[in-house]
């Protein structure tokens, strides 16, 4: 079975690996978001790519949930007594040397799914991934400080206001521009299935779905499409999820990140168990649904909800 799945960081990462779990034999693809990829120190870093290659590959900080295992940070701390910043951004002596190679390769001239695989040739995540796209995306999100209005990075709007003021719009700089890296379309087209796995519905997957072709070889793929919500109780599990969803004006509750994708591109979505009362809404919006239990709490409870993921796209085949 050759399965698709659009992943942010965490959230789509630990799903991954509980549907790695829950379905050995299958082929995975992965499109990873990049819209959230910054350029620091002349390093190009791209958390949710490196958040997926390390969580499948056994180098994640697992506590954490992003960065590496058994991690330094000397690197920066020599950087900060030059004055050179951003001190708020925390990238670890063995993350960096990921960063170094990519760079290096992006100025050789590969191209970031090229420099992807590369990386991915010594983690080895049992997946292939790729970049939604090889072209530069930059998510930026509008805010209010000090009573200007102004634009600031994802991670500057996550990691250094830790999203304490309100998202007025979310913007991803240079997707219309962009393409979808080479092998998406054809993944998507060749898929038997496609997961929207509980991740961020804006910032990760909405973003995925804003490269030009990347939705509409979703609609047309003819394949069940099932999602999971990253929203449990009306709130994020973790994560700013809440605040950009009011940015495009979505509630933060299940039913309404059903709604926000649609049943132009979803034909299933699970929700929690706490939110079993959402189903009548899901399916009064043309998409199958069903109450489970969707806390990733370890690996065996995350591969039940893909196996109840898979068990959803076979009802809408
Ligand atoms: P990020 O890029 O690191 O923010 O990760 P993703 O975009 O892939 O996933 C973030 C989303 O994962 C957040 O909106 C969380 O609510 C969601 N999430 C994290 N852990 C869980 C979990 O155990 N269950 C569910 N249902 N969602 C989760
Ligand atoms: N998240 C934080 O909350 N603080 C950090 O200092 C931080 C550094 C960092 C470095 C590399 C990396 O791959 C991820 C990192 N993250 C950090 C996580 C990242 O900001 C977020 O998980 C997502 O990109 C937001 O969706
Ligand atoms: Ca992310």
């Amino acid at each position: 079975m050759r399965i698709v799945v659009l992943a942010g960081g965490i959230g789509g990462a630990r799903f991954l690996r509980g549907l790695k779990q829950a379905a050995p034999d299958a082929d995975i693809t992965v499109i990873g978001n990049t819209g959230d990829d910054i350029h620091l120190f002349g390093l190009k870093v791209c958390p949710d790519l490196d958040t997926v290659m390390y969580t499948l590959g056994g180098g994640i900080n697992e506590e954490q949930g992003w960065g590496r295992s058994d991690e330094t940070f000397h690197l920066k701390e020599e950087l900060a007594a030059y004055g050179v910043g951003p001190e708020w951004f925390g990238l670890g002596d063995r993350d960096f040397a990921t960063h170094i190679v990519r760079t290096q390769m992006i100025t050789a001239g590969f191209p970031l799914s090229a420099v992807t695989e590369a990386l991915c040739d010594r983690w080895k995540p049992g997946v292939r991934l790729l970049p939604m796209t090889d072209d530069r995306v930059e998510t930026h999100v509008a805010v209010e400080l000090d009573g200007e209005r102004k634009a600031v990075h994802l991670q500057e709007y996550w990691v250094r206001l830790r999203a304490s003021v309100p998202a007025e719009a979310v913007v991803p700089v240079g997707a219309e521009q962009s393409k979808p890296a080479p092998g998406v379309l054809e993944a998507i087209a060749e898929a038997d299935v496609i997961l929207f796995p509980p991740s961020n519905p804006v910032v990760s997957v909405g973003t995925i779905l804003a490269v030009p072709g990347i939705r509409e070889a979703i609609a047309d793929a003819g394949v069940p499409v099932v999602g999971l919500s990253p929203i449990v109780g009306d709130a994020p599990v973790r994560g700013m999820a809440d605040k950009v969803l009011a940015a495009v004006g979505v509630e933060s509750t299940a039913a309404a990140v059903a709604e926000h994708y649609g049943s132009g591109l979803l034909d299933g979505w699970l929700v929690d168990t706490v939110d079993a009362d959402a189903v009548t809404r899901v399916k009064a919006a043309g998409i199958l649904c069903r109450a489970v239990p969707l806390m990733m709490t370890g690996p065996d409870a995350t591969a039940q909800m893909a196996r109840e993921a898979l068990t959803l796209a076979e009802e809408a085949r």
